[in-house]
């Protein structure tokens, strides 16, 4: 076998990790950290190093399949008649409904040049503005922000400014999940500098607050009066730098009118927290050399989200914090190439180069750039009223690439109303088993990770060279090739006979043509190309033609990209979040998401070790809400909102505040019956039209689904999902994991009000292979009870219980264990919650801390209880010695352990 090692970069989050891709040329072995990427230094997360266990082949779209009618299913075809077909649909739509009877609704994961000819596509040959992306649920308010406040939409900072800070602010941010590396970075400055002050504030006590010095639970929603309160006492205590304010900024007066009212008192009762935090807070940012912020979610998706960022970077103009090593405002972006997007202008109201589609004078210079007479004036629609004008069939041809609507979107009764409404849904995905793949009229497969080439700009502006490594799956196509090769069938019928604006025979040309619209705007990038990568590695733009290195840091001279030169305070009013608690709803859920898993799971729900740490959809609540609802940890609610209803589990958890509760984004439809935005709200930011998928005003009403089922099936867990998935429709909860990790298995536990039709269990079974063969069963109809477990070779392979479900930890433990000794066979199927003559209780809700080094929480707590610390569980165990996202959580666990009594008043 050719081994060979390829670098390229991670496809998940904004750090932009460089990592090594092994492989024999055919497969994909093995992924480790490329120590020369400067924003990984050779560092992975959980996630990373584990991309190789990911991107099962059954789960991925092979070939383009075409449904001719809508009722009928989708068969095989091939991409000449796929994209012929799409053509003519868009071109005929175009000939009678105009321009703006189409729209794309595109994705922060594709690459710049898959980006890039899709804006071309849009705006120079379709001639609409409708074209935009799941940015929008995700950095548009800091777009905004930074437009704002600074003039242009740059975050002027570098990843080394996390190591040279001396207070580290960090906002609506779980680092400590969904930027690992980067909070690696931030532990190693802070374990050689322990007077660097970290300030955490979230509602929740995530594992980032495992750094801070100060953590502020603010209520969900407040920052805005947070962030103004801090600015109050820097002016009263005379923390803020009079000579940059002086100098270099502008609309201080007016600002400052606005926070006299923000009084401490009035914060810290707004946001829930003490005067003295507060002033903590306030002093530590006056008062250090250098003071940078850090932001991501908790900020930006909130109707309150452009106010936010702007306020927040108000406390940096008044302090001169800025543009200095170890200082400014520094956006997270969340999405490996949502800094991409921006450049190329995938957003409606963007263009590329950091232009606004608004603009007349913008829209003629990329127009004649492109040779066309001119760019739609017409304004583009963002992804909320995007998927409203599909629904009320204004749209009626959508074009939808490498993102998941119908779980990540907000309000999903809405959007999937709209896409079951649309005439013509193409999807552009890697994988076929998204909610979205079921409402599309036409799948074409795209190559994904490790399969296709291009750019990515990380956070720091850094832009990466995206390698291939293997070759696509079936006949999957580069997004590029696709957008391009579907462009050119387009302009055949749109302006026959003229020459192509598409051109494009590999990424590079698209770079080559998409860097000249950034020469001499700010984010200049013209120097830079997919050769001077290779050759000198990842740049930070700017980096203009000629240069010889990228720009660490922006605004050093105190100079704004603003029309006076100067950044601008901000003076917006705290407003109260549109859906507040209330006495319908009284609870906040917050959604956000876990360590191990990525969105919508179609790359990591194919992994069972990735389920390890969260292996189900469970609802956190405080336990003092747990006991005022009279709730058991495990029992099942209605979680409820203006928007529709979700069944799922309960569990208590103190890092949520009582009065808020909080769900992982992660678990859409597929996984839980439902999926968690049906219950998020439609409601954006005026500004940046960021809709609040944060937080929603929810009540818990309790159900009565005394019929319960658990189902285990081992092996081909993709093929299982497949077909077991649409049966649960039969059970008002539903929620579907994978288990295991050498030996993957599909778990299904479900509940319904009384027992479905018995064709539902038969068709069950037939799946699960217990229709026949080697199978001990058991039926009581009467009671609606029937069980069945397959064992083979010794070992069980299927377990269905239904009606009555004691056994199902025990069972899941014992298939796990692989064996099954003969005494214990004739209890297999008895009403029992565990085996008899065996005193330990069942193991399986032992979840994994350390997924690199496989080891358990009850491993982690047995050593604590043994003596060790953390050098000694690392020395024992190995845990936390590899990625070390492990690491926070088990400081928890020892400092927990450190007390012997845990009092709550
Ligand atoms: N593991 C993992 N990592 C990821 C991703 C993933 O899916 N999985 N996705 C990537 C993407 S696209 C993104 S956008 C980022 C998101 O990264 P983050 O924004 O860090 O992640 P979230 O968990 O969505 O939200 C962050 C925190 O905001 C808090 N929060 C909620 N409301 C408020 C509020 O009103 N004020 C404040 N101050 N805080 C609040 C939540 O409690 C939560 O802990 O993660 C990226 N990284
Ligand atoms: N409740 C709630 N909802 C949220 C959020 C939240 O915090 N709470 N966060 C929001 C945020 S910040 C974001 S960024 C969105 C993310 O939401 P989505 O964009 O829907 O997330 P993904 O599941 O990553 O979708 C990417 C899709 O692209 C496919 N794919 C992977 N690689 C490729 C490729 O190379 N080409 C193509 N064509 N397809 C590919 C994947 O299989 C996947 O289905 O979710 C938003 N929704
Ligand atoms: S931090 Fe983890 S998920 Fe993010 S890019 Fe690096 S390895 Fe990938
Ligand atoms: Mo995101």
């Amino acid at each position: 076998m050719n081994r060979q090692t390829t670098a390229s970069t991670c496809c998940y989050c904004g750090v932009g990790c460089g990592v090594l891709i092994e492989h024999d040329g055919e497969r994909i072995l093995g992924v480790s950290g490329d120590p020369a990427h400067p924003a990984n230094l050779g560092k992975l997360c959980s996630k990373g190093s584990t991309l190789q266990l990911t991107g099962d082949l059954a789960a991925r779209a092979l070939y383009p399949e075409l449904r001719l009618g809508k009722g009928l299913a989708r068969s095989r075809t091939d991409w000449d008649s796929a994209l012929d077909h799409a053509a003519s649909v868009f071109a005929s739509t175009l000939a009678e409904h105009g321009p703006d009877s189409v729209a794309f609704y595109i994705s922060g994961q594709l690459l710049t040049e898959d980006y890039y000819s899709f804006n071309k596509l849009a705006r120079a040959l379709v001639g609409t503005n409708n074209i935009d992306s799941n940015s929008r649920l995700c950095m548009s308010s800091a777009v905004v922000g930074y437009k704002r406040s600074l003039g242009a939409d740059a975050p002027p900072c570098s990843y080394e400014d996390l190591e040279s800070s001396d207070c580290v602010m960090i906002v609506g941010s779980n680092m400590a999940y969904a930027h690992p590396v980067l909070f690696r970075r931030l532990e190693e400055a802070k374990a050689h500098r322990p007077e660097m002050k970290v300030i955490v504030i979230d509602p929740r006590r995530t594992d980032t607050c495992d750094l801070a010095d100060l953590h502020l639970a603010i209520l969900p929603g407040t920052d805005v009066a947070l962030f103004h309160g801090i600015l109050y006492l820097l002016l009263w205590e005379g923390w803020i730098d009079r000579d940059f304010i002086e100098a270099h900024t502008e609309g201080l007066a007016e600002l400052k009118e606005l926070v006299r009212d923000y009084t401490p008192q009035v914060v810290s009762q707004l946001c829930a927290i003490d005067v003295e935090q507060l002033q903590q807070c306030a002093h530590w940012i006056g008062t250090s050399p250098s003071f940078l912020s850090l932001w991501c979610m908790g900020l930006n998706q909130s109707t309150a989200g452009s106010a936010k960022n702007s306020a927040l970077i108000n406390l940096h103009l008044a302090t001169g914090q800025i543009g200095r090593p170890g200082a400014g405002p520094f956006s997270l972006t969340g999405q490996p190439n949502a800094m991409g997007g921006r450049e190329t202008g995938s957003l409606s109201n963007l263009l590329p180069g950091h232009r606004e589609a608004a603009n007349a004078e913008h829209r003629a210079e990329v127009a004649a750039y492109w040779g066309v007479d001119q760019l739609p004036e017409n304004t583009g629609l963002p992804a909320v009223e995007l998927f409203e004008q599909v629904r009320n069939g204004t749209i009626k041809a959508l074009w939808i690439a490498c993102t998941n609507p119908a779980q990540s979107m907000p309000d999903q009764n809405a959007v999937r109303a709209a896409l079951q409404a649309c005439p013509f849904v193409v999807l552009q995905e890697a994988f076929r088993t998204t909610e979205t793949a079921g409402f599309a009229d036409l799948l074409l497969p795209a190559a994904s990770w490790g399969e296709k080439e291009g750019t990515v700009t990380n956070s720091e502006r850094r832009i990466s060279h995206v390698r291939r490594a293997v070759a696509a799956p079936g006949e999957a196509r580069p997004d590029w090739a696709i957008t391009v090769d579907f462009a050119q069938r387009l302009e055949k019928l749109l302006r026959p006979g003229q020459p192509s604006l598409f051109a494009f025979d590999a990424p590079a040309q698209l770079f080559d043509e998409y860097k000249q619209l950034t020469r001499g705007r700010d984010l200049d990038l013209s120097g830079i190309s997919h050769a001077l990568i290779d050759r000198l590695g990842p740049q930070q733009w700017p980096f203009p033609a000629g240069a010889s290195e990228g720009t660490p840091r922006l605004y050093t001279d105190g100079g704004f990209p603003t029309a006076s030169g100067r950044a601008r305070f901000i003076a917006d009013p705290y407003c109260a979040a549109k859906e507040q608690r209330d006495g319908d709803f009284p609870l906040t859920l917050i959604t956000g998401r876990l360590r191990d898993q990525w969105h919508g799971m179609s790359r990591t729900g194919t992994a069972a070790q990735l389920f390890g740490h969260v292996s189900e959809a469970v609802l956190s609540l405080h336990p003092d809400d747990l006991q005022q609802h009279g709730l058991q940890p495990g029992e099942l609610v209605s979680l409820k909102s203006r928007r529709g209803a979700v069944i799922v589990a309960v569990g208590g958890d103190d890092s949520v505040r009582p009065g808020q509760a909080f769900l992982p984004m992660h678990w859409g439809d597929r996984f839980l019956k439902g999926g968690v935005n049906r219950i998020t709200q439609p409601a954006f930011d005026p500004l940046s039209k960021q809709p609040e998928l944060k937080h929603t005003g929810v009540r818990l009403d309790p159900v009565d689904l005394p019929w319960t089922f658990f189902a285990l099936i081992e092996g081909n867990v993709q093929h299982h999902f497949e077909t077991l998935r649409p049966l649960c429709e039969a059970f008002s909860y539903a929620s579907l994991s994978l288990t295991g990790r050498e030996r993957p298995a599909l778990l299904i536990r479900a509940a319904n009000a009384a027992a479905p039709d018995v064709q539902v269990l038969r068709d069950i079974d037939r799946c699960l292979g217990l229709d026949e063969g080697p199978v001990l069963a058991y039926d009581d109809p009467r009671r609606a009870i029937g069980k069945r477990v397959r064992i083979d070779n010794g070992r069980i392979t299927a377990i269905r219980l239904a009606g009555e479900t004691l056994a199902q930890h025990w069972l899941q433990d014992l298939w796990l264990q692989g064996r099954v000794d003969e005494p214990l066979r004739r209890w297999l199927l008895a009403p029992l919650s565990a085996p008899p003559g065996n005193a330990s209780a069942a193991t399986s809700g032992n979840k994994t801390l350390c997924n690199c080094k496989n080891v358990s929480q009850d491993a982690v707590c047995a050593g604590i209880r043994r003596g060790l610390d953390l050098q000694g569980l690392k020395q024992t165990l190995g845990c936390g010695t590899q990625c070390g996202s492990c690491v926070p959580e088990i400081k928890r666990l020892l400092a927990a352990t450190a007390q012997p009594v845990a009092v709550t008043s």
